[in-house]
């Protein structure tokens, strides 16, 4: 008898019908040696990586089969900008009526399992948090020129967070050597420095990915709000108080009275996300765990040699040129 789950064997089927739907298009697209997977995938400018849920296919998918709503709100990042800290502020923020501190669902669920993805939406089959609410709150890796074009269409919130590309890199780093298998054996510092470099990273060129978001946000910033971590870290109340403005759910005096904004920084903070997370999985061999390393800005340094560092600073400053973006 099989020993996976119900719920794996619906994710297993429902990938391998997206398998056959796209195969004779993913064939056709330039590959790379993946970090995490085999292959990354070369669709609209962008990597993509080859298995796993955040894949070619489920990217594909989610342009061909999710529906955006005008109300739902949409978090983007890359992986390792910040992610899990952004779903956990923002579901605190919209649901902060709804749940008490003591048993806040972040106190014993991972993020990621209270903020679904748009890619994996069309392949799971649970029902999720958005089902239910308005609006409905989903976050995606896609790169803006990806995104399903009904969500810039309708104008819907999209807020995105980036990170210094030298600190993603040594972040990303970290995670994919804890996720590859043995027989793949972990990568070196410099192995990652050449792949980030050429732009080849999942959801990357990582500098393309931004600039997307960027300029979008310049157009149109009330729908989009662009955040850096670095900014979030040292600035974590501000952010937050901006956060909740853009979002349609700004503090009320007696809430700022109360200090209800406090709390949710302090309920979303590293230390106690992390000790909620020490335990569990998230299914397909991802710790809980694996997203809180360290939380800090400037760890780069410690991992990088000043070469690298200055490569990565040089291409940075070129490409965010007259962006007004800095870490
Ligand atoms: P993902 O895109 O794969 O979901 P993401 O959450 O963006 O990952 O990246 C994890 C990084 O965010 C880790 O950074 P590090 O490797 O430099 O340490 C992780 O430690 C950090 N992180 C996770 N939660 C928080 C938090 N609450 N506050 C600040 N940083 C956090």
């Amino acid at each position: 008898m099989s020993s996976k789950t119900f719920d794996e064997d619906h994710i297993a089927n429902k990938l391998s019908l997206f398998f056959d739907r796209y195969k004779s298009k993913i064939i056709t697209f330039p590959k790379e040696k993946g970090w995490m997977t085999d292959e990354l995938y070369m669709y609209q400018g962008f990597w993509f990586q080859s298995a796993r849920m955040f894949s070619i296919m489920t990217v594909m998918a989610a342009q061909d089969d999710f529906k955006p709503h005008p109300s739902d709100i949409y978090l983007a990042t890359q992986p390792k900008c910040g992610t899990t800290w952004l779903k956990s502020l923002v579901f605190a923020i919209v649901n902060r009526n709804r749940y008490q501190n003591e048993n806040h669902p972040l106190l014993s669920t991972n993020p990621h399992k209270l903020v679904p993805n748009i890619e994996t939406e069309v392949v799971e089959k649970i029902p999720t948090y958005a089902e239910g609410h308005s609006p409905r709150l989903f976050f995606t890796h896609l790169p803006c020129i990806s995104l399903p074009p009904s969500i810039l269409d309708f104008g819907c919130r999209i807020v995105y967070m980036c990170r210094d590309p030298k600190d993603v890199l040594v972040s990303l780093f970290h995670f994919a050597n804890k996720l590859r298998g043995t027989s793949t054996g972990p990568m070196t510092v410099e192995e990652a420095f050449e792949k980030f470099t050429k732009g080849i990273t999942p959801h990357g060129p990582y500098w393309e990915h931004v600039k997307g978001y960027r300029k979008a946000s310049l157009e149109n910033p009330s729908k989009i709000l662009f955040l850096t971590y670095e900014n979030m870290k040292s600035d974590t109340e501000n952010n937050v108080k901006n956060l909740a403005d853009f979002l349609g759910y700004p503090f009320t005096e007696e809430e700022n009275s109360r200090g209800v904004m406090e709390e949710i920084v302090s309920l979303c903070s590293f230390e106690k996300l992390s000790a909620a997370n020490k335990h569990g999985d998230l299914g397909r061999g991802l710790p809980n765990s694996a997203f809180f390393r360290q939380g800090n800005v400037g760890d780069s340094i410690n991992y990088l040699t000043p070469e690298m560092i200055q490569i990565l600073d040089d291409i940075t400053n070129k490409e965010f040129h007259g962006l007004d973006i800095s870490f």
